[in-house]
């Protein structure tokens, strides 16, 4: 709990709270939904490593609770959201870095998720102390919603990096090329948030106007998708996230 009490501190530039926290994303992946949400394996590969599947054993690693906000690219954010899991950095140090050694030189990491999602980080960014694999939100285990089995929680970055049910992490040292989920520039390939990097090519202010009328409709649109997944309607289906 290193943040202790993140309503006092001011939000990054742009960013409005919200109360509650939405199943959200890029307007296709409404529909797409993780083929095993008790899946337990990672694959593995790149031009780094060979390729090979892992099974996901949190358990070797010290287990972290986390306090952090999260901040969506389209402005809103949802403060103080407690996550359990564990360091991406620890994950890495155990069963990424003795495969793929560190003279290779990893600098790119592709991390995609069962449901087809898929985005890119500097490795150096992952290796951040705020870095988590997820598995649990408020001390329940991951919904589906919000990323079960297992997530990735960057906090200083938008939330588009913030893989939800993680299947597979690609380590390069060229750049990857990546097919991109959306329209290429909104993908920064760092994507910080405090230098509000909402996009590549267009300022980040700019895109808060372009973004923000965005966020009423792709958040129905993510909750009918899900609650249709689930046969129940939204108005039973309430956000256990709300408050
Ligand atoms: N697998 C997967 N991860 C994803 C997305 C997605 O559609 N699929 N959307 C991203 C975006 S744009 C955001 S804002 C957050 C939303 O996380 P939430 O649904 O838990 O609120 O997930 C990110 N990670
Ligand atoms: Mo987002």
């Amino acid at each position: 709990m290193n943040n202790p009490s993140p309503e006092l501190t001011p939000l990054p530039p742009g960013q409005k709270a919200r109360p509650d926290f939405p199943r959200f994303g890029l307007t296709p992946y409404a529909w797409c939904f993780p083929r095993d949400e008790h899946a337990r394996v990672i694959q593995l590969s790149g031009d780094a490593l060979d390729a090979v599947a892992i099974p996901f054993a949190l358990e070797g690693l010290e287990r972290r609770e986390q306090v952090s906000d999260f901040h969506c690219v389209t402005t809103w954010s949802h403060r103080a959201l407690q996550w359990g899991g564990v360091r991406f950095s620890d994950f890495y140090q155990l069963h990424i870095a003795p495969r793929a050694g560190p003279a290779l030189g990893v600098r790119w990491v592709v991390l995609k998720g069962q449901d087809g999602y898929r985005s890119r980080m500097l490795l150096s960014d992952l290796l951040a102390a705020d870095v988590l694999l997820a598995d649990t939100l408020d001390g329940l285990p991951l919904s589906l919603d919000h990323g079960a089995p297992l997530r990735v929680v960057a906090p200083a970055h938008y939330g588009y990096k913030s893989v939800k049910h993680l299947c597979h992490i690609e380590c390069w040292q060229a750049e990857p090329r990546l097919a991109p989920s959306a329209f290429a520039f909104m993908n920064h390939p760092r994507g910080r948030v405090a230098h509000e990097e909402r996009a590549q090519w267009l300022p980040g202010w700019l895109l808060r106007h372009v973004y923000r009328p965005l966020i009423k409709p792709t958040a129905a649109l993510f909750a009918n998708a899900a609650a249709e997944h689930a046969g129940t309607s939204p108005a039973i289906n309430g956000d256990p996230h709300a408050h």
